[in-house]
């Protein structure tokens, strides 16, 4: 709706315009200032692998070149405590917030009240449910990987590279309500569903947590002893669930394949070790695309809602070139 009505609107209607003042401006992103320096909030979740710790140490590097004065806080895992953070870093006086939110739906409030305090956000690595938040009008952009396309390409990956003539597969999802995990199972099942060969017969949440993926998979082992495929949504469960089969004498790499997602330096090792088939990188070395983001729309240009990050794709061919590079 027109902005002038709505303020005529109100007025004819004797409301005082600053109490429909937010509503007014509700379809208006936050500016930013062109500045040498900003005071720049990190709200990272956690800190429990090694993704997590490779994208807040990217932050950090970045930090001194893009001139920020960086407030980085860690959720340890909490989506209350995420949001809590959010509101303190605006308390501080926050430029520009950085947020990876845990979840898709508890963390709209804290993308809510950054953008009525008057700061712009930039999601990175996860987004939040489209349906409620969206970029361009609530928030600026979200940063990060096409998830379901991800999940599409380990499946084709499995598809061509699994020996076997029915694939028994276990999935091992990321946390619950985040959107890595809706969008890399959407991808990854929607493939399966065509391939009659391919039965998923489990499929439960390891909080993308190396040891709850360990103890999820010994679980899922006992129902299920004919598992010849393991995808987990993330590097951390695919290593516990190796420690899981072996532990269970299975022969990772020999009488079950073992699929996912980020490209971490286990992983690699994982796969030059002949443990694992493949891994679809999704990097976390946000920092240098958060500071070239934020400078062009301080520079005053559209973001496009999406900025896209392109992934790789690590086999045997390759592990061993790209060991050495990753965290
Ligand atoms: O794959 C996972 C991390 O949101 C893309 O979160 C990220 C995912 C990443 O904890 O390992």
């Amino acid at each position: 709706m027109n902005r002038r009505f709505l303020m005529a609107t109100a007025a004819l209607a004797g409301l005082g315009v600053a109490a429909i003042a937010v509503p007014l401006a509700a379809q208006d992103l936050p500016p930013l200032a062109q500045k040498d320096r900003y005071k720049v909030g990190f709200a990272q979740m956690e800190s429990n692998n090694p993704w997590r710790i490779a994208e807040t140490k990217s932050f950090h590097d970045t930090a001194e070149e893009c001139g920020w004065d960086l407030i980085a806080t860690d959720a340890a895992g909490s989506a209350a405590k995420q949001v809590a953070d959010v509101d303190s870093m605006i308390a501080q006086g926050i430029d520009v917030l950085f947020l990876p939110p845990r979840e898709e739906k508890p963390l709209i409030p804290a993308v809510m009240k950054a953008k009525a305090a008057g700061i712009p956000t930039f999601l990175v690595d996860r987004s939040v449910d489209p349906n409620v938040a969206q970029a361009g009008r609530d928030y600026v952009a979200f940063l990060g990987s096409d998830f379901v396309d991800q999940g599409r390409r380990v499946a084709e990956w499995t598809l061509e590279n699994f020996d076997g003539e029915k694939g028994i597969i276990v999935e091992l999802e990321g946390t619950t309500g985040s959107s890595p995990a809706n969008d890399r199972k959407k991808g990854f099942d929607d493939v399966m569903a065509q391939h009659d060969n391919m039965e998923i017969v489990a499929s439960q949440s390891g909080d993308f947590a190396r040891d709850l993926g360990r103890q999820v998979m010994e679980t899922l082992l006992q129902a299920h002893p004919d598992v010849n495929i393991v995808y987990a949504h993330n590097d951390e469960m695919a290593i516990g669930a190796i420690q899981a089969l072996e532990l269970a004498g299975r022969k990772p790499g020999e009488d079950i394949l073992v699929v996912s997602i980020d490209g971490t330096r286990d992983a690699l090792q994982a796969i030059i070790d002949g443990k694992m088939g493949v891994t679809v990188e999704s990097s976390p070395f946000f920092g240098p695309l958060a500071c070239e983001t934020m400078k062009r729309y301080a520079a005053g240009e559209t973001i496009e809602p999406w900025v896209q990050v392109s992934d790789r794709i690590f086999t045997k061919e390759n592990a061993a070139d790209h060991i050495d590079e990753a965290y």
